[in-house]
């Protein structure tokens, strides 16, 4: 671990309380957007008395949980913070002082907050009030939890990422991983983590196309924004589940009242627009949930690229052959520009499926 003026003695078990915070920051993933995950572990002679995590932008931060549930024993603690401490009012007062009144001997940051209302002004602070502080502790797995808000902060637009299914012979497929072979698996978990999923069905597809409800989700649900299909219409996937929060995004004149699902219309369908909509709805992260074939969406995926819209992609592999149909992928790949180049691949496994995760 590195201080940021000057380097500080670190113990072994700073980073396991570390990764304690993280685990519990986890606690709340999918629900803090627009704000970060937080995690907070105040310890006091090698036992943790207080613990808290951030669970909803609106509500205290993770520091006043824990320090709630340590009362009087925060005092000469040490305070684990997988984000370093605000320092501003915002819908919340700041954390330093709450740590600085509660008498904490020393804090250990996870990262820079790169908020530019934050951005080292915490740190500063608790060293002003005479508060050892060591930060960077575990900072590669701070910046991977938060990476959708933090991208969001530097670019003032939501994390997207590409999701797509193929067949072993490379052929587009629609379907995800289904049954036994997603149970618990990638699928879920990516509606967990994605603050709203934009799909597209087709009118061959929308019948079958179903969101998932949110007892099958846990508590969580993503705002699902129903795209125009290619063909410009408008197709309604099933929606089981009357607390699904859906929206249609369109660039037509509303045609469509249906079944009162809200219809925003937008001058113009763009990646930017879109994307712009979703930071307007206080939304860090998007994730662009293709089914069939990719190469129809092909002018919205130029400007994804071109404009640096489009952060990482996951692609999952299924057990199937499909006959090729024309507007075979290895066209499209060609109209993209042969020098793309693909980053960070983590392939994993998921019942019976191969998921290629990484960034543009
Ligand atoms: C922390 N601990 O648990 C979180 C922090 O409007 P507010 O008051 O919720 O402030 C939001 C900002 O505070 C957010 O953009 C980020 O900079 C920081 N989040 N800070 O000390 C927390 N969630
Ligand atoms: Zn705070």
């Amino acid at each position: 671990c590195v201080s940021a003026i000057q380097d500080t003695d670190c113990d072994a078990d700073d980073e396991v309380y570390m990764r304690r915070s993280l685990e519990i920051a986890r606690k709340a993933v999918g629900h803090t957007s627009p704000n970060p995950m937080v995690g907070c572990v105040i310890v006091k002679n090698g036992k943790i008395v207080g613990e808290g995590f951030h669970p909803k932008a609106g509500q205290p931060h993770a520091e006043v949980f824990a320090l709630r549930e340590a009362g009087d024993l925060a005092e000469n603690a040490t305070a684990y913070v997988s984000l370093e401490p605000c320092n501003h009012h915002g819908r919340t007062p700041p954390c330093t002082e709450a740590l600085i009144k509660a008498k904490v001997k020393r804090v250990v940051v996870g990262m820079v907050d790169p908020n530019p209302i934050v951005a080292s002004k915490g740190v500063q602070r608790l060293r002003d009030a005479g508060i050892d502080v060591t930060v960077r502790m575990e900072e590669d797995s701070c910046k991977k939890l938060n990476e959708a808000y933090i991208h969001q902060i530097l670019t003032g637009k939501p994390l997207l990422t590409l999701r797509y299914s193929l067949s072993v012979n490379g052929c587009f497929v629609d379907q995800v991983g289904e049954g036994a072979a997603d149970a618990g698996g990638y699928y879920s978990q990516l509606l967990q983590e994605y603050n709203a999923v934009l799909i597209s069905p087709t009118s061959s597809s929308s019948g079958e196309f179903e969101i998932p409800a949110s007892k099958e989700l846990g508590a969580k649900q993503p705002l699902w924004i129903i795209l125009p299909s290619p063909d410009g219409s408008i197709n309604i996937p099933r929606i089981t589940d009357a607390t699904t929060e859906v929206v249609i995004l369109t660039d037509k004149e509303a045609t469509v009242a249906e079944k009162g699902i809200e219809t925003v219309v937008v001058d113009q369908l763009s990646l930017g627009n879109i994307l712009d909509y979703c930071k307007n709805q206080g939304l860090n992260s998007v994730l662009w949930d293709v089914r069939g074939e990719l190469g129809v969406y092909e002018e919205l995926l130029k400007e994804g690229i071109e404009q640096k819209l489009l952060q990482k992609y996951v692609v999952e592999m299924l057990p199937q052959w499909k006959e090729s149909q024309s507007g075979r992928w290895e066209a499209w790949f060609k109209s993209m520009g042969e020098s793309l180049k693909l980053k960070s691949l983590q392939p994993r496994i998921c019942g019976e499926s191969v998921i290629l995760e990484g960034n543009f």
